[in-house]
């Protein structure tokens, strides 16, 4: 009986690695772009390439601004105001984006000083938000979620934005063990653009942030136990969503609103039923296996320790189901 407590251990490790991930693809209108594998010898992308899976932890991290270690892409996409930009994110093994609690947030910043973002240094730069994206509906699944099956997360390049080379930077923050100061996991992405057009639409200077620099560690947002009371507001780290994203000023409030609305119509392809199922399996990933490698382990020990303590036959099924799902 020992001896199959220790064959399960390989099973449990190799699930880990598929956990945490990266932005595979982007669509910009009709275009499709491809990412880097991280660490993998590049090929030209407008996606930064990033240099491991897992999530930038602090959130002075400098690596909050565009990822882990992330380096200058080579190419620019064209791109016009309107388009619509789907990010495809995947997990350590290009399989569907594993997290399912948390927000999703898309900021832009100008490449100034520069010809192109291809040469801009993403610690200058000085973010506006455009989308925040949390839960589908009061208490219910959160947008994050949709992308378990696949689809994309989805945002607007602002109708009216000024023309100018800009970086998208979509970030998903995922808060399964947020409940701990540094829990949070931050999974940041620049993605480089040139927009055209003729729109005058800019950010006010008190809309600009700089990342790191717009979160603390104990902001409400971010130190924050989302399973314990989840019909209670959500208060999105960082800026409000730029004024004139929207068209008007007093247009901020709702964004957060429309922006989860856009993208809950992106991630039905499923039959419901599918869907309901597939969400019921990664909500238990995250709740029962939050915290990756440690509380993997920890559930590794808690079976062995289980097991010598000779538990029923159905405490070993519950943690099977908890580790392969
Ligand atoms: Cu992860």
């Amino acid at each position: 009986m020992i001896s199959s407590a220790t064959l399960l251990v390989p099973i449990l490790l190799s699930s880990l690695v598929s956990a945490h991930g990266w932005l595979n693809s982007v669509n910009i209108g009709s275009q499709s772009f491809q990412g880097n594998v991280p660490n993998a010898s590049p090929a030209g992308s407008i996606i930064r390439q990033i240099n491991d899976v897992d999530p930038v932890k602090g959130s002075n991290n400098p690596y909050l601004a565009c990822g882990q270690n992330a380096q200058l892409a080579t190419k620019v996409a064209e791109a016009q105001p309107g388009d619509q930009v789907s990010f495809f994110w995947v997990n350590g093994e290009k399989g569907p984006w594993v997290h399912n609690t948390g927000p999703m947030q898309t900021y832009m910043a100008a490449c100034t000083g520069v010809d192109s973002c291809s040469s801009f240094d993403a610690s200058n730069a000085d973010w506006f938000k455009i989308q925040e994206q949390g839960r589908i509906s009061p208490g219910g699944a959160w947008t994050m979620s949709l992308m378990n099956s696949g689809a994309p997360s989805n945002v607007t390049i602002p109708q009216n934005i000024a023309p100018g080379n800009y970086l998208i930077r979509h970030e998903l923050i995922a808060l399964q063990i947020a409940q701990t100061q540094g829990g949070a996991e931050f999974y940041p992405s620049c993605t480089q653009v040139k927009i055209g057009g003729s729109g005058t639409g800019a950010p006010t200077n008190d809309e600009l942030v700089k990342l790191p620099g717009a979160y603390k560690d104990t902001d409400p947002g971010i130190l924050v136990d989302v399973f314990s009371n989840p019909n209670a507001d959500y208060i999105f780290p960082g800026p409000p969503v730029a004024a004139f994203v929207n068209g008007s000023s007093s247009a901020s409030t709702s964004t957060s609103t429309s922006g989860a609305a856009s993208s809950s119509a992106s991630g039905t392809s499923g039959s419901p039923s599918k869907m309901c199922k597939k969400k019921k399996r990664a909500v238990v990933v995250d709740q029962v296996a939050p915290g990756h490698e440690e509380s993997y382990s920890m559930i590794i020990l808690r079976i062995v320790v289980n097991h010598s303590r000779s538990t029923t036959r159905q405490t070993w099924n519950v943690s099977l189901t908890t580790s392969v799902s």
